[in-house]
Formats: structure tokens, sequence, C-alpha cells
């Protein structure tokens, strides 16, 4: 059997949450257009009777000196440090960057553990030569050693090629969890992460970067038989100003209760009950330059 953890590092919005959601075949990890969605490490899990892979998503490198970008960047570094190898994910719509070479050289240690994966393959303006191009140019060690696959995270293409590179690369070892497990998630984490995923897709700009969301209260109600009824949660969603939570509620609360029956719906079909959810909105300012806050969200 084999065993061994894999890292998805690349820059904002190059698709490592779209990636390992596509391999689990379930929704692990939330996905959205706007750069800088993942905040944290996120492990999905197959088991096959190869063995088991066990994959952490990260949030996307991205180059700024803000405290929160920073705490990002180390979270991406750290998670280097738990694999024994690396998907490096490069969105070939969009020309490597200085993202891209300061990525190629955190990479440098795992240049012999990295499979590069050149994602997007599906859009017409994609151009993979270029990225491969890149690569060679940078680190010609990971070219030479075959490492480069095409791929679309959204279709799939091309992802089957992926994992048997990895299970024949994988390290002998015994599975690190049941077989039935494709997260290590908490409930109340992927609660946060689900409103905060319909929040972002109902909010424009910067807003999706200034949101963050608190469970209050979560409660299992279960019938007479003993059996879970439903999952009862009340939640907050928090902005850093007056103005976004303004917008948050929308016109007469409408985007708040947009924002709460998409994630309602979502979750119930992602437990095997039903989430009645009640969420409202308020504001924390200038949490993002908050260490308490930073460290105890971004794990
Ligand atoms: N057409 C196409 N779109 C993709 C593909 N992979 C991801 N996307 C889209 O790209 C956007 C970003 O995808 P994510 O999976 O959230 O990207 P990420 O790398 O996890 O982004 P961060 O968490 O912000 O670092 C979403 O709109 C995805 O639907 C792909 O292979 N083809
Ligand atoms: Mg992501």
């Amino acid at each position: 059997m084999k065993s061994a953890f894999v890292s998805i590092i690349g820059r904002p919005s190059a698709g490592k949450s779209t990636l390992l959601n596509r391999i689990c075949g379930e929704k692990v990890s939330i996905v959205s257009p706007t750069p800088q969605t993942t905040r944290n490490k996120i492990r999905g899990i197959i088991t096959e009777d190869r063995g088991q892979l066990i994959f952490i998503d990260t949030p996307g490198y991205h180059n700024s000196e803000k405290k929160f970008n920073h705490y990002l960047r180390d979270l991406a570094g750290s998670a280097l440090e738990e694999a024994d190898m690396v998907l490096y994910m490069m969105d070939t719509t969009r020309p490597p960057g200085k993202e891209e070479e300061e990525i190629l050289q955190l990479l440098k240690p795992w240049y012999s553990k990295t499979l590069v994966l050149m994602n997007k393959t599906d859009l017409p303006d994609s151009k993979p030569d270029v990225a491969a191009a890149f690569i060679k140019e940078g680190a010609s060690e990971i070219v030479d050693s075959g490492a480069i696959f095409p791929v679309s995270a959204a279709t799939g293409a091309g992802v089957g090629a992926v994992l048997d590179r990895l299970y024949e690369l994988a390290p002998e070892g015994e599975p690190m969890y049941p077989e039935d497990f494709y997260t290590d998630q908490q409930p109340e984490f992927r609660v946060m992460e689900i409103i905060r995923e319909k929040a972002i897709s109902n909010t424009r700009e910067e807003l999706p970067h200034s949101i963050y969301v608190e469970i209050a209260d979560m409660e299992m109600k279960y019938a007479e038989s003993g059996e879970i009824k439903k999952l009862w949660v009340r939640a907050f969603l928090v902005a850093e100003r007056e103005s976004q939570k303004g917008i948050l509620v929308g016109k007469g609360g409408e985007n708040v209760k947009r924002i709460r029956s998409e994630s309602q719906k979502e979750l119930s079909s992602i437990f095997p009950y039903n989430v009645h959810l009640d969420l409202r909105v308020k504001v924390n300012p200038k949490w993002r330059r908050n260490d308490g806050i930073l460290k105890s969200m971004l794990y």
C-alpha cells in the first residue's frame, strides 16, 4: 500500500481548490472567481486499492506586505514542510509573472518531487507552451524528469494521469484515515466556509476579502428515535466597515437572505441531515490587522 501527503501550491485563482474537489469527488474546498478564496490548509483524502493520498489545498501564493497576506503565504510555505510530493498549479490563461518566479524559488528544495500542472487547458486562451517554457527556463530539472501535466481541473481532463504518477512516486505506508473519509474538516469549519463562499459569490470587488464567518451557536436536534433530525446553526457574517455591512445586508435584507438560503441549501446537501441556518451581519473593524483573530482563523 502507498500513503503520501501531497501539497497543492500556486498563485491565487490557479484552480487549486477546484482540483482538490475534482480529485475527491466531493465539495471539500470552497471555490470562487475571486482570488484568495482559500485561507486555510484544507485536507482532502482519496483511498483506492493502490493506497491513500492526502492532498493539502493551500491559500494562493500572493506577494504583498499586508499582515493578512503574510499569514496566508506562511501557510502555503508550511504545507510544503508536510509534503511527500508537491503539485504546482499554473494558470495557463495568465502569463507567468513575479509570483510564479517566487513560487519556483520557494519550491526549489522540492523540485525532485514536484509535478507541474498546467491548468485551465479547456479555455481558448490557454497557453500551456508559454507556461512550459517558463518552467524550462527557471527549473529545467522539473522538465527533465517529465513532470509536466496539462490538465483541466474543471472538466477533469488529464487528472487521471496525475494520480497515476502520484501513486507511482508515493512511498509505501499505511493509510492515515479510514477509507470512507474524504476530508478531516470539522462540521463547524465546513459550515463557515460554505457561508463564506456564498457571501463571496454575492458580493464584488474588495468585499470578499473583508468578510469572515463566526459561528455563534450550533446544535444537533434529535428525533425521539435518537436519529439526527437537523443541525441548527446561528452564524454571523463579519465585515470590516459599516458600509460593507450595508452591502451584505442589501436592500430590505435581500442580500443576506439570499446568502442564507443558498448556504442552507448547500449545507443540507453536503451533510446527511438538514441544516437550519440563522444568519446575521455584524462589523469587526480592522480585523485583518488583528494578530489574535488571524491566528485563530488562518491555520
Ligand atoms: N475553465 C476553467 N476554470 C477553472 C479551472 N480550474 C479552476 N477554474 C476556475 O478558476 C477560478 C478559481 O478557482 P479556485 O479553485 O477557487 O482557485 P484557487 O487556486 O483555489 O484560488 P485561491 O484559493 O484563491 O488561491 C474559479 O472560478 C474556478 O471555477 C479549469 O480547469 N478550467
Ligand atoms: Mg482555493
